[in-house]
């Protein structure tokens, strides 16, 4: 067995990918959480500055589309890409999707004005008081400049919750027929769409577009047994 860290934020959606990815190949592995602090750090071990990255014997792999990749190359079985070059097409597709427009959901609405406290607190709540009161200002500000720049930060609450409504219908229509969004069995697509859509889902307005939606919440649950779900 090889020897594997996870290097996180336990709260990303892209480290609970990852975190997902090991559960259901079955790789035992640690996590190192990496403390708030220190961020400007993480570039000395992974060049982008991002989490996650992988050390996997030593070797280090960064991004949660290289890692899961990395993964499936060197654990083939059960398998997360499917070998149809057009069903492995969609699920690269589909996992794009999910970290380059979901993301920017989840940011904006988890990090919004209506649920910042509420989300800081699981992120920095095992900070010193001094400490979370100077972070949480600059957080907050850094979420909106880069929601803003992508664009989905600029709009309104009724925009948001159209757009979520709209994105949840996509999902649930996807995964309708089969119980998974590409085939008949679980890929790395519905790893990363339900990654996100249930950091969506933790915001107000995303827990109550789930709410009106019973077979997504049983596709969540289905994906969530299947990949040893730990969410923070
Ligand atoms: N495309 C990257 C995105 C990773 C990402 O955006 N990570 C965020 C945490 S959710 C991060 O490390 N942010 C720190 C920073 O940008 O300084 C992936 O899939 O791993």
């Amino acid at each position: 067995m090889p020897k594997v860290t996870l290097y996180q934020f336990a709260v990303s959606p892209f480290c609970d990918k990852v975190r997902r990815v090991l559960f259901y190949k079955n790789i035992p592995f640690e996590t190192y959480e990496w403390p708030l602090a220190e961020v400007p750090r993480i570039q000395e071990r992974n060049p982008t500055g991002k989490l996650p990255f992988i050390e996997w014997d030593g070797e280090v792999i960064g991004d949660s589309t290289d890692i899961a990749l990395a993964i499936e190359e060197r654990v083939p079985d059960p398998p997360l890409v499917p070998a149809d070059p057009l069903e492995r097409a969609l699920v690269l597709a589909l996992e794009d999707w999910a970290d380059e427009s979901l993301y920017f959901y989840e940011m904006c609405l988890r990090f919004g004005d209506e649920d910042f406290d509420r989300t800081f607190l699981k992120v920095a709540g095992s900070l010193p008081e001094e400490m979370r009161s100077g972070l949480a200002p600059l957080l907050r500000e850094n979420f909106r400049q880069i929601t803003s720049t992508q664009g989905v930060g600029r709009k309104t609450k009724e925009q948001l919750a159209r757009d979520v409504d709209r994105l949840f219908d996509t999902i649930d229509a996807l995964q309708r027929r089969t119980g998974f969004v590409v085939g008949n069995s679980l890929t790395l697509a519905d790893v990363a769409i339900v990654c996100q859509a249930e950091c969506i889902s933790d915001s107000s307005l995303g827990a109550s577009a789930l709410m009106r939606r019973p077979g997504l919440q049983e596709y969540f649950r289905r994906i969530d047994a299947l990949t040893h779900a730990q969410r923070s």
